[in-house]
């Protein structure tokens, strides 16, 4: 609350809220972020500035300092990494300004540091994911997985569900191969292009975010590899990767929604107007497989 975290309370309408986005708009997941934001901005009649880090730490230090130079007086910060944002706590806690992260998290204390974290329950994004290997390999074989970047929350609890489920659901399954595609396109390629030379015979492919699993797609493909020849699961839920569970080249994706714009003008009305707001605000994800892809291909982003 206002009352343990400080400052004074304020009417959305009347304050400037500042909104950092972490990585390039490249990726469906933050186009569709940062459209939610500016949606639910514009329909409250809230004054909404906006950066873009494009994936560079520094930056986005650089752009939460200028956001607060030029005014904000709430953030909405879709943290690229989760440690490192000490100058910019401090900053925010010297001028009683609530932050609202959205997406990954930033270590640190709730109601502290920061009102609340939005998001995903990303272990059990990774349960899901774990599911539907086990499912399309039918428990056995050798997995690959595609890891995402380093220095977040996201990936080590993406990694740590399925981990857990393989282990506890499937003994049959082996995870042979582990590395990092960046949560790019290009990132999820070239680390599929090494894969299928170490791997060749590879049965699965987790990959942590759909942009790497479309990268592992196009790897596959120039290997001559055949659609359904290994087995992909991804997460995101973006419509290029769904598309691909219709033709037939992945096999599952575990949503991550990334409309936060409604939970988080929520969230800062409720903290403005002095009530509780929950330190963990876990938003809702689907789930999309051969027997839904095709009706639910809508709802991807
Ligand atoms: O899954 C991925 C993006 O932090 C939840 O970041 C987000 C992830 C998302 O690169 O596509």
């Amino acid at each position: 609350t206002l009352d343990e975290y400080g400052g004074e309370g304020f009417d959305l309408t009347d304050v400037r809220v500042g909104f950092s986005q972490s990585e390039a708009e490249s990726n469906p997941f933050r186009i569709t972020e940062t459209q939610s934001i500016v949606d639910e901005a514009e329909e409250r009649g809230v004054d909404l500035i906006t950066s873009n880090a494009q994936s560079d730490f520094a930056q986005q230090i650089n752009d939460v300092q200028d956001l607060m130079s030029q005014g904000a007086e709430v953030l909405i910060i879709a943290p690229l990494n989760s440690d490192g944002w000490k100058p910019v706590l401090d900053e925010a806690a010297a001028e009683d300004i609530p932050i609202i992260t959205v997406d990954r998290a930033i270590n640190g204390t709730a109601c502290e540091d920061f009102v609340t974290f939005i998001g995903s329950d990303f272990v059990e994004q990774g349960r899901r994911a774990a599911d539907q290997m086990i499912d399309a390999l039918d428990g056995e074989g050798e997995v690959a997985v595609l890891l995402g970047a380093a220095g977040n929350n996201v990936t080590t609890e993406r990694t740590e569900g399925f981990q857990e489920r393989i282990e506890a659901e499937a003994p049959g399954i082996e995870i042979v191969f582990e590395q990092s595609g960046d949560f790019t396109r290009e990132g999820g390629q070239s680390v599929t292009e090494q894969l299928v030379q170490s791997e060749p015979d590879i049965d699965g492919i987790y990959a942590q975010n759909d942009e790497m699993g479309i990268g592992a797609v196009t790897a596959l493909n120039g290997a001559g590899k055949e659609s359904g020849e290994v087995s992909i699961v991804t997460v995101d839920g973006t419509e290029e990767a769904v598309q691909h569970i219709v033709d037939g080249w992945i096999h599952g994706v575990v949503e991550s929604n990334p409309r936060f714009g409604p939970l988080a003008f929520e969230a800062a009305e409720s903290f403005g107007a002095g009530e509780e707001v929950g330190t963990e605000l876990i938003i809702t994800d689907r789930a999309y497989d051969p027997s839904n892809a095709e009706e639910e291909l809508p709802h991807a982003y």
